[in-house]
């Protein structure tokens, strides 16, 4: 009989050869009955499976609060400048989301894999603290560029209100709580960020809403995705900087030369 060539690729979170589209098995018209709105999207492409009220909510709270912070950070402004510099959409959204890392943006992987780490050794947050200290490294998920004690961020209040009052379990987020109360009394603005905060509330939801197993919690987070929450959050916001400086018609940025310390020494003669 007919040998079925192997097929080069598998996938298994859509199909569309039917007649209607399916996500993860769900029907797209199942999608839109059951109101399941972008959180439970979310849920099916990103996990494979419904996930309950409370936490879709949690996604779609996660979207919202990391849409923008402002033009001043560091991908909107490179977004406006591209913008500035008649690109298009794409390429402005692209230069804007190349700057998430580490310090901006891209801290929840590793906020969520150092504090659960440090957690599950057993470490107190004092000696979590310390043990980052002496190996130089700074705390992924804490510490921001302009809030503090006293200066709160309201996005990090609105997690931690939604966290204490849904979800079943917090123990990552009383954690961090702990390692910020520490940072904090050293210098007021190593408050948990709002990276930080949403990475150990995802830790704790991978953990204990019973959605999923202690390994695949763990396999999930090894892949990324919890900074792939806040680049589509802030997907948004970047979008909405390039139709902004569209509708201004803002002029091509050229920043003032005396805003630069220029320092050159004269190469040495070989
Ligand atoms: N120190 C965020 O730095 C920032 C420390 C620390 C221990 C720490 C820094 C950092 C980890 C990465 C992180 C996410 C670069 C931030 C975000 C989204 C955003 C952005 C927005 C939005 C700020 C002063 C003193 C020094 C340091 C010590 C600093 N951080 N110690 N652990 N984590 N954090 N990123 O203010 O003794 O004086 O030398 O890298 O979580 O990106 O709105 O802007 O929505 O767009 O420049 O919210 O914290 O502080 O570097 O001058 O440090 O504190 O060692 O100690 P700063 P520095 P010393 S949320």
């Amino acid at each position: 009989g007919m040998v079925r060539k192997p097929a080069a690729f598998i996938s298994t979170i859509s199909d569309e050869r039917g007649s209607e589209l399916m996500y993860s098995g769900v029907k797209i018209s199942e999608v839109f009955e059951s109101g399941m709105g972008i959180g439970g999207v979310i849920s099916l492409l990103w996990f494979k499976r419904r996930l309950p009220d409370y936490c879709t909510k949690f996604i779609e709270m996660a979207l919202m609060l990391t849409a923008d912070h402002g033009p001043a950070v560091s991908g909107a402004m490179n977004t406006i400048i591209t913008s500035r510099a008649g690109k298009d959409l794409i390429s402005s959204l692209v230069s804007g989301l190349l700057t998430i890392g580490d310090r901006f943006g891209g801290a929840l992987d590793d906020a969520a894999k150092e504090f659960s780490n440090a957690f599950d050794r057993g470490l107190t947050a004092r000696e979590y603290v310390d043990v980052m200290r002496r190996s130089n490294k700074l705390i992924p998920g804490i510490g921001h560029k302009i809030k503090s004690v006293s200066n709160p961020d309201y996005r990090v209040q609105v997690v931690k209100d939604f966290v204490l009052n849904n979800f079943p379990s917090h123990k990552m987020l009383d954690y961090a709580l702990a390692v910020e109360k520490v940072t904090t009394a050293k210098k007021d603005t190593l408050i948990l960020n709002v990276d930080g905060c949403l990475a150990v509330c995802f830790v704790d939801l991978l953990r204990d809403s019973g959605a999923f197993t202690m390994e695949e919690a763990r396999d999930y987070l090894s892949y990324g995705f919890l900074n792939g929450i806040f680049t589509l959050g802030r997907s948004i916001g970047f979008i909405g900087h390039h139709i902004d400086q569209r509708r201004l018609k803002a002029g091509l940025y050229r920043h003032p030369a005396d805003d630069f310390h220029i320092e050159m020494a004269t190469p040495a003669r070989v």
